[in-house]
């Protein structure tokens, strides 16, 4: 494999490290510039970048079932670890063709498959969080990255909040060392541009909601199972507030501990458009689903107008609504056609059991039908609102209200139990948490909880 130290020597050799000063993209005047780009000039270097690379691929034990590169320095790289050790690789286009199947990403792979991040210089994290974030956009689980060289400017930190773990061969301050050791540059020289690393911390950069919006194309029950994984939360927030900009608040306070976002919108007094697209995009950018409760519960034709016009326009902003399945099929097939309308994966819960003393819904053929109604239309209905586990296998999310940690029930009707009774005896796969949370003192930090424990409960009870 050769040594690090050799290996930096040549590469100051072939002036991937140049030492000066440099005009960067930014107009900041920096003391080194990196590029390793000229290593594809030089085939002994460009292998032994791979064969480091994959050591700490190794070392890290991650399991995954393929590598992506990002574009371009990093494409050969990942080419010659998937060539030489035998690993399926990925390419994430910078355009989606315009012609033929217009793929973003080139290479088999299945929805929920763990793909590796490979990139050879990580300043900010941003490449590769754009990178991570179309292929998580195509239902694949990203949770590391693997880079040649950290300039050590915050990027870890940044990655880490977007749920990305960073292994790196080569840090700028080891760099450093090994130059000064070997007489390539002063201790004079090292501490300036040590200086310069650390007055020139990077932070998370905002993401480009837009690309996100664009690029949501895999279906809403795909998203929903690689959101849980990747955040680890089966914690749906009902945000019962009556404010939005307070609910838009709570939402950058709770969304990463977060899976879904309930809310009521005809109880809100401040609603518009404007506002839930807000929402909206913070819940692109924290990465959970938003869910309109409206329970809708009429003929087809009167929900598709209930779904679509109106104050609200639910179609154009939640990802999911509730349902009643009272009215018989029709109601699906009117919501159905709707959400057509859109170009976003829509879908809806079903009602089939409620949590208030003494539901109607307690009536087992009841139940039957909402269960054979959600099979046939099991494209858009994803799940169920219940109080038991209704189906054998996997394929619908079982959502279960009349969740809280302390306390049985209030004065209206409602019964609560705890997170692990909803898993283990309702048969929960997402824990519904409304005055729980909004009632504590602390509802970011109560939110926290409820989210280790449901996930935990989750983990155990469902041997996921
Ligand atoms: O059976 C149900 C179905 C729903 S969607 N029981 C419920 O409580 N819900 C909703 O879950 C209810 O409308 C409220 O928004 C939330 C429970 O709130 P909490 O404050 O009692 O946790």
């Amino acid at each position: 494999m050769g040594d690090l130290a050799d290996l930096v020597l040549q590469l100051y050799d072939i002036e991937a490290f140049k030492f000066g000063s440099f005009k960067l993209k930014t107009g900041l005047q920096s003391p080194i510039y990196i590029d390793l780009r000229v290593i594809i000039s030089y085939p002994d270097i460009l292998r032994s970048v791979a064969v480091h690379m994959n050591e700490i691929l190794k070392r890290s034990n991650v399991s995954f079932d393929s590598i992506c590169g990002v574009p371009y320095t990093a494409l050969p790289i990942a080419s010659i670890i998937c060539a030489d050790y035998k690993r399926p690789m990925l390419i994430r286009r910078k355009e989606a063709k315009n012609y033929g199947t217009k793929k973003l990403i080139e290479g088999k792979f299945q929805i929920n498959d763990r793909c590796i991040i490979i990139e050879d210089i990580v300043t900010s994290g941003s490449s590769v969080i754009e990178t991570a974030d179309s292929l998580r956009a195509e239902g694949l689980q990203i949770t590391d990255a693997i880079v040649f060289f950290d300039r050590e400017q915050n990027g870890e930190n940044n990655l880490q909040k977007r749920n990305i773990r960073l292994h790196r061969v080569l840090k700028i301050s080891e760099v450093l060392g090994y130059l000064v050791q070997h007489g390539k540059i002063s201790e004079e020289i090292s501490e300036n541009v040590k200086e310069f690393i650390n007055q020139n911390q990077t932070q998370l950069p905002t993401l480009n909601i837009e690309i996100e919006n664009k690029t949501i194309s895999i279906p809403i029950r795909q998203r929903f199972q690689t959101i849980m994984k990747e955040k680890r939360s089966n914690l749906c927030l009902s945000a019962d507030l009556t404010n939005l900009d307070e609910i838009i608040k709570l939402s950058k306070q709770v969304g990463s501990n977060i899976c879904m976002l309930k809310i009521h919108s005809d109880i809100l007094t401040d609603f518009s458009m404007d506002k839930i697209q807000q929402l909206k995009d913070i819940s692109r950018k924290l990465n959970f689903l938003l869910l309109e409760d409206r329970k809708f519960a009429d003929i087809g034709n009167t929900v598709k107008l209930q779904y679509t016009k109106g104050l609200f326009r639910i179609v154009e902003w939640a990802d999911l609504v509730t349902v009643h399945a009272l009215p018989g099929e029709c109601i699906v097939q009117g919501l159905e056609q709707s959400a057509q309308s859109i170009n976003e994966p829509r879908g809806c819960l079903l009602i089939a059991q409620m949590s208030s003393k003494g539901a109607f819904t307690d009536n087992e053929d009841y139940v039957k039908g909402v269960v054979e109604c959600a099979k046939k239309y099991s494209d858009f209905v994803i799940g169920f609102i219940s109080q038991s586990r209704l189906t054998t296998t996997d394929e619908f999310l079982h959502c279960t209200p009349g969740v809280h940690l302390n306390n049985t029930g209030d004065q209206l009707g409602q019964q609560y139990v705890t997170p692990r009774q909803a898993i283990d005896e309702r048969g929960a796969d997402i824990l519904i948490v409304g005055r729980a949370i909004l009632d504590s003192i602390n509802r970011a930090k109560t939110a926290e909880e409820y989210q280790q424990q449901g996930y935990q409960a989750y983990e155990e009870i469902r041997k996921i």
